[in-house]
């Protein structure tokens, strides 16, 4: 009986990893005095077409709306590959904005999220592992 219990406790475990592992690819960072929540479809994130969401609030919780948001991405120079940049205008309004990221290889890549709000730019930087 506890093999049999154990033995379903497994399995769902699995399942719950499998659903985690599935979901979005996700970066919260406040930066300056704005809250910026920007996901990426895949997880992880792809060689090849990625779609970027990103969601800016205020210290208050309450949707940024006026900003345009820029994403630059690059890979620095390695052995047989220059320097790789490239940027991606996000479109929309309201509350959700979303860009196109096209990673051309797989490998680390430095990603700035570059908020322009009222002549000030805020950035958001991580690093993502494109598979
Ligand atoms: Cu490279």
């Amino acid at each position: 009986m506890k093999k049999v219990k154990s033995a379903v406790f497994l399995a769902i475990l699995f399942i719950f990893s499998g659903i985690a592992m599935a979901g979005e690819y996700q970066v919260a960072k406040k930066v300056d005095d704005l809250d910026v929540a920007i996901s990426l479809d895949k997880n992880p994130p792809v060689a090849g077409k990625n779609m970027m969401t990103i969601a800016v609030k205020d210290n208050a919780g309450k949707p940024v709306t006026d900003v345009k948001i820029r994403v630059d991405y690059g890979m620095p120079a390695m052995p047989g590959m220059p320097a790789m940049n490239y940027k991606s205008d996000a479109a929309g309004s309201g509350t959700t904005f979303t860009a196109p990221i096209d990673f051309s290889m797989s490998g680390a890549w430095n990603v700035a999220v570059k908020i322009l709000r009222q002549g000030k730019t805020s950035t958001v930087k991580f690093n993502v592992d494109a598979r």
